[in-house]
């Protein structure tokens, strides 16, 4: 068993620990624990681990774009298909294009693949309508997808992911007519849970998101940022600002960010997907983050452009090999210091009595099987809410 609470080992002692769980709680860990009137499940020497989180994904969206994929396969850089109206872009007029229901039915799909290996928890955002209407819709998508499978869906407003054509060149309006009022309106309807904003060159400078930032503020809500990701644009040292719950992507952040993010106790959350698609040969400051104490998050940040990725086990290997994160680290990525990037450490994450029985049962042993095979899924079985599925 490998709690994720405090130090991971390389090797768990073999039958070390009983879990027990009442309703949808872990209620004690230990040994020789009480059986009477119990239903005992043996796990037959398996690995147990807190069930996998993905706290960074744009799952719902409507269309593909594989053809851009190509486009940079002849040359064409990400940046520079942006602006020629696809990326992004693109995907709004996808997105907008479908109902709620259709946009469920696109989505499930990847749900499913991540499901699959066992994920508990996912974190989906708005950010391909930018309209009031169409970035509403996305979330009650993500909403319903989270009736429609056992899983827990977190849902982040990010209207602030780029500017749609009505409002080139008027940046400071839309943030006014589109993500802040539309943030209001979905919040009435009990469709937030926290806000994000890209900070980029072809996205929102920081100026701009502040008005943003102090609306979720307001409201109560937690921020986060897309930021440093192709270039530095100070989007992280404005969130620490906001003391915000984490930070994704941060190629281009430093060692003085890294320092900020430890003092305004944020996560580092790290996006191998995106990294490997659009070949970044910048890596983040691992050893910074490290050095200053800053928990790093790994996620799949699943969207049809830069990270058409639904695998939390690839995710892990692709933190390992391209980021260089150890074994441990990876784990504790996708479970621990996953569910404190979505304010959810009291809830999962960690095998601890009083938090959510959410388990992942794998056919292995230690941990480096989980983190070292690519294309593969040990998963033996995932228990949600104490539900053995
Ligand atoms: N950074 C990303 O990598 C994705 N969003 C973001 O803010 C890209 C989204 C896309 O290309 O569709
Ligand atoms: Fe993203």
């Amino acid at each position: 068993m490998v709690t994720c609470d405090g130090e991971v080992a390389r090797d768990p002692e073999p039958g070390a620990l009983e879990l027990e769980v009442t309703g949808t709680r872990i209620t004690a860990l230990g040994r020789g624990l009480p059986r009477d009137g119990r239903r005992i499940v043996d796990c037959g020497g398996r690995l147990m681990t807190p069930a996998p989180i993905d706290c960074h994904t744009h799952l719902v969206f409507g269309g593909d774009r594989a053809n851009e994929f190509e486009m940079r396969l002849d040359g064409v850089p990400y940046e520079e298909i942006a602006r020629q109206g696809g990326g992004i872009k693109a995907s709004m007029v996808a997105t907008r294009a479908l109902s709620v229901d259709a946009l469920v039915t696109a989505s499930l799909p990847r749900l499913d693949h991540l499901l699959a290996e066992g994920v508990s928890t996912v974190e989906i955002k708005s950010g391909y309508g930018l309209s009031v209407g169409a970035e509403l819709n996305m979330l009650r998508a993500a909403r319903r997808l989270g009736q429609t499978r056992p899983v827990r869906i977190r849902t982040t407003w990010l209207a602030a992911h780029a500017l749609p054509p009505e409002y080139a060149g008027r940046a400071g309006a839309y943030i006014d007519e589109v993500a802040i009022a539309g943030l209001k309106a979905a919040c009435a309807e009990g469709l937030v849970d926290a806000v994000d904003a890209f900070c980029e060159g072809i996205a929102f400078n920081t100026a701009e998101l502040e008005p943003l930032f102090d609306a979720a503020r307001a409201l109560g809500l937690p921020v986060k940022i897309h930021s440093e990701q192709l270039s530095h644009q100070g989007g992280t040292a404005l969130a620490a600002r906001y003391n915000a719950l984490s930070a994704d992507h941060l190629e281009h952040a430093t060692a003085a960010d890294a320092r900020l993010m430890a003092e305004a106790g944020m996560v580092a959350t790290l996006l191998p997907g995106a990294f490997y698609m659009l070949r970044e040969t910048v890596m983040p400051p691992v050893q910074a983050f490290r050095d200053h104490g800053v928990p790093m998050a790994l996620s799949t940040d699943c969207n049809p452009g830069t990270s058409p990725l639904t695998s939390i086990l690839m995710v892990m290997n692709m933190g390992a090999t391209l980021f260089r994160l150890t074994v441990a680290e990876c784990l504790l990525a996708v479970t621990a210091n996953a569910a404190s990037a979505l304010g959810l450490s009291a809830e999962t994450g960690r095998l601890r009595p009083g938090l959510s029985a959410d388990l992942a049962l794998w056919d292995v042993t230690r941990p480096a099987q989980l983190v070292a095979r690519i294309g593969f899924n040990p998963l033996h079985a995932r228990i949600f809410q104490g539900d053995l599925q």
